[in-house]
């Protein structure tokens, strides 16, 4: 037996693949990661996996010229007929109708390798064929990425540029997190994790005395090990907690007056609105204790306990995917502008500790590795998540941050590195939108929910099938990644398979720029590398860097604070907002005029919450947060994932009190429904819940039965709206539903089947 090592990297981290005779057996956990994910132990089962797409394959409605995307059978073709059948669907489409009738913003994580990235290929051979529809901001972050620029100039602090961890363990009293700090989340980063931080820092921060306030709707967003306060909290309703604690400090004069008078403007009509002047409704700790169910004096108190000592106030990333998710931001921002602390050390808001793996870890801000996506020359893009209302109603306008835009009639969709049948939210609306273009062409590994509702399915590699760099701004180091096996099947790299058709086009030189993968490789390390050395950090050689498998990256030199310039001279150091300053009124959003988005932050109920009339007919708040063990929908058939089923299906967990009300116990099969839909999920019995609320994660491969979901994807009860008519966010954590237990015999589950296949011969009738 002749073992042979590689190393590799993936979103959940870095890592050796160990090879038997062309079958990878093993991945072990880079040395210096202090926490490796699990997840890890799934990859060596993907990549041999029978759900891999082996050979291109075309689907047989579609040569006939039906648009039933679902539940049909393919015919296997050679790579040549299938890239000159793309070539020529490609070529039809944008001679008769432009780049307007292409869409290929091709929303999804990819690989952490950034040469074989493919949304950034996707993008780059679109992009320079003529352009397409392309898609704008995304689904983690996509209502703050608009929302914060008019409040603080920028949206940076989202993506992970706020106050580091070294400066909160040696000032912060208090942390409070809304929507917690789950480690499950912390396991990824996108680019590739080689350093799992936050158990440590979380460790690390118990032992400064530091104590850790979190709310949320379940018990499980404390990070485990960690003793921590539970505010438990209605769903949707932080924003109504945030302007009760404002209201608190400004009624009893704890704010800081000085801090708010020379840092943010619009103090006055926001505290008018607090006060009720308004609207005749007073937003004291009473009324939010109402909204959210928490009560008053533990509102009131900590509010109090902000305002006394050094406090850092988080939110994850969750919170803004609900309708009006634009509003528990500003309304963040706004509580700790009136705290005082922001720009100080340890202090002020933030967001995302508990999202992503990462977020604050002090780091010295230096280029990563990336392969340049040029301009779309067709100037053409749609907010992420309006997808179906796009492909539903063509021609139609819609309102986005301030400006008026009309959808497009798209004829061909092309996609590689995501999966909307995954990311989407009210499927079942999303398989009707899926109807309407002539072609739908896809490069995946797998027979995933998206490749079976494609025309053209191309066989893509995995990253052990190719060489690569990667690495995020994030992580303390980037890593080189080792082609390990050879292609499964006839996978192609997806780079390969635009070349070709680049070729076809006439620019493929264009698009390779001459470069073979190993010449990528080393074009994109040294382009960091040049950055590193031009900020007086030296990385070693591409060589000697491919030869060790990675390069470390120096620590930070300093402690960051969020806004520290700012606040110490906000004269000479303005924000990026009109004033200069923290637009508590923005008199732009103001003048956009949209009553789901005002001037300041403002309780503004969603349509599915605990509190609407919609909850008499449907009482329960579904959450859909991620997945412990996946990524999202990647790696769900792997055992690691399956193992947490419950009769094969997705588990719902839920109040005992709501399953007793219903007749259900631990490990029954239950019916998940709405108006828009219906799952099966496996129940899991969980007293640490805010009753009426119900949590699944996301990621089940879809397993439609007419409306139903066999499987359990929740995003076909997920509401299909946007935050609002500013950002136009996903708003996935808004949806009501009921639950009834499945008495009938279980259906079998069938989403991690492979379709049937034809020969050519019979693929004509
Ligand atoms: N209800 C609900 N829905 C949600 C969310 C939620 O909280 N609730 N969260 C949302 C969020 S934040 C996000 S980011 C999205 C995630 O949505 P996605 O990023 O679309 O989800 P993934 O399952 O990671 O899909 C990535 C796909 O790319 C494929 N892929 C990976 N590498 C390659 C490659 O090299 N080449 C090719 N051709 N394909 C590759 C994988 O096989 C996989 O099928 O989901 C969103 N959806
Ligand atoms: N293992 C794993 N980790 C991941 C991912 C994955 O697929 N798997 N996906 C990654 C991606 S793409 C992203 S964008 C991040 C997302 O990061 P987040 O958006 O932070 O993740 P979620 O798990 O959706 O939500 C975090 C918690 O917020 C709580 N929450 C939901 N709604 C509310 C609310 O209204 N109020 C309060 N107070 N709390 C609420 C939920 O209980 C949930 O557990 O996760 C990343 N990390
Ligand atoms: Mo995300």
């Amino acid at each position: 037996m002749t073992l042979t090592r590689h190393p590799s990297l993936a979103h959940w981290g870095a890592f050796t693949a160990v090879v038997d005779s062309g079958r990878v057996i093993g991945c072990e956990p880079f040395e210096a990661d202090a926490a490796p994910s699990p997840m890890l132990n799934s990859i060596a089962e993907m990549v041999h996996s029978p759900l891999r797409v082996k050979r291109p394959a075309v689907r047989r409605g579609w040569l006939k010229g039906n648009r039933d995307r679902e539940g049909d059978t393919y015919v296997e073709v050679p790579w040549d007929e299938a890239l000159d059948m793309v070539a020529g669907e490609l070529a039809r489409v944008r001679r008769d109708y432009g780049a307007s009738g292409i869409f290929g913003g091709s929303y999804g994580w990819s690989s952490a390798g950034r040469v074989h990235h493919a949304r950034s290929l996707i993008r780059r051979f679109l992009f320079q064929g003529g352009g397409c529809v392309d898609q704008i901001g995304n689904y983690s972050w996509g209502a703050a990425q608009f929302l914060l620029p008019h409040v603080i100039g920028t949206a940076s602090p989202v993506s992970g540029d706020v106050t580091d961890w070294a400066s909160v363990l040696h000032h912060t009293r208090v942390i409070v997190a809304f929507g917690g700090m789950p480690l499950k989340n912390a396991q990824v980063t996108s680019g590739g994790a080689g350093l799992h931080s936050l158990p440590g820092y979380l460790k690390q921060a118990r032992e400064a005395g530091i104590e850790l306030v979190v709310v949320s709707p379940t018990r499980a967003d404390i990070p485990s090990g960690i003793e921590a306060q539970w505010i438990s909290i209605r769903p949707n309703t932080d924003t109504a907690l945030m302007l009760g604690m404002a209201h608190t400090l400004l009624n009893e004069s704890r704010h800081d007056a000085a801090f708010v008078q020379t840092h943010c403007v619009g103090v006055d009509t926001w505290a008018a609105y607090l006060r009720g002047d308004s609207d005749g409704q007073v937003k004291d700790a009473h009324w939010a204790s109402y909204i959210t169910g928490i009560p008053a004096e533990v509102i009131r108190s900590l509010a109090h306990r902000v305002s006394a000592q050094r406090s850092l106030l988080t939110a994850a990333w969750a919170l803004q995917r609900a309708e009006h998710g634009e509003q528990p931001y500003w309304a963040l921002i706004g509580l700790a502008a009136l705290v005082g602390q922001i720009g100080l050390p340890g202090g002020g808001f933030a967001f995302g500790h508990g999202s992503l793996n990462g977020i604050g870890h002090p780091h010295r801000p230096l280029p990563g590795p990336e392969v340049p996506v040029p301009r779309n020359p067709a100037g053409l893009a749609i907010p992420v998540a309006r997808i179906a209302d796009m492909l539903l109603a063509p021609g139609t306008s819609y309102a986005f941050n301030g400006t008026e835009h009309v959808y497009p009639d798209i004829k061909l969709i092309y996609w590689a590195g995501g999966n909307p049948f995954h990311h989407h939210q009210d499927q079942n609306r999303l398989r009707e939108a899926w109807r309407a273009p002539e072609t739908v062409i896809v490069h995946e590994s797998w027979w995933t929910p998206l490749a079976r509702r494609a025309d053209i399915v191309l066989p893509a590699t995995t990253p052990l099938e190719r060489c690569d760099v990667g690495g995020s701004a994030r992580d303390p180091y980037v890593f080189a990644m080792h082609r390990a096996i050879a292609p499964q099947g006839e996978a192609r790299n997806d780079f390969d398979i635009f070349a070709a058709l680049a070729q076809r086009a006439g620019f493929e030189d264009t698009f390779t720029a001459g470069r073979s993968e190993m010449a990528w490789c080393r074009h994109v390390y040294e382009g960091m590398r040049s950055g590193c050395a031009h900020r007086g950090v030296p990385l070693p050689t591409f060589d000697e860097f491919w030869a060790q498998g990675y390069a470390a990256l120096p620590p930070a030199d300093s402690e960051y604070v969020l806004f520290e310039a700012f606040r110490r001279d906000p004269i000479a150091k303005p924000l990026g907002t009109p004033s200069g300053r923290i637009e508590l009124y923005s008199k732009s959003v103001a003048a956009f005029e949209y009553d789901d988005c005002p001037g300041h932050a403002a309780w503004l109920p969603p349509r599915e919450w605990l509190g609407a009339q919609l909850a008499r007919k449907w009482p329960l708040h579904l959450l859909t947060h991620q997945p412990k063990n996946r990524l999202h929908s990647q790696m769900d058939p792997a055992k690691l994932s399956r193992r947490d089923k419950i009769q094969g299906r997705e588990p719902i967990a839920m109040h005992p009190k709501d399953a007793a009300d219903r007749g259900i116990a631990d490990g029954d099969l239950v019916r998940v429904h709405n108006d828009r839909g219906a799952c099966l999920a496996g129940v899991r019995v969980d007293a640490g819940l805010t009753p009426g609320v119900v949590i699944m994660a996301t990621g089940a491969w879809s397993d439609p039965d007419g409306t139903l979901d066999r499987h359990g994807n929740p995003n076909v009860l997920t509401a299909d709206v946007g935050t609002s008519r500013l950002a136009q966010g996903p708003s996935a954590q808004s949806a009501l539903v009921d639950i009834e237990r499945h008495a009938a015999p279980a259906p079998a589950m069938r989403a991690w089947e492979v379709p049937g296949f034809r020969d050519r011969a019979l693929a004509k009738d």
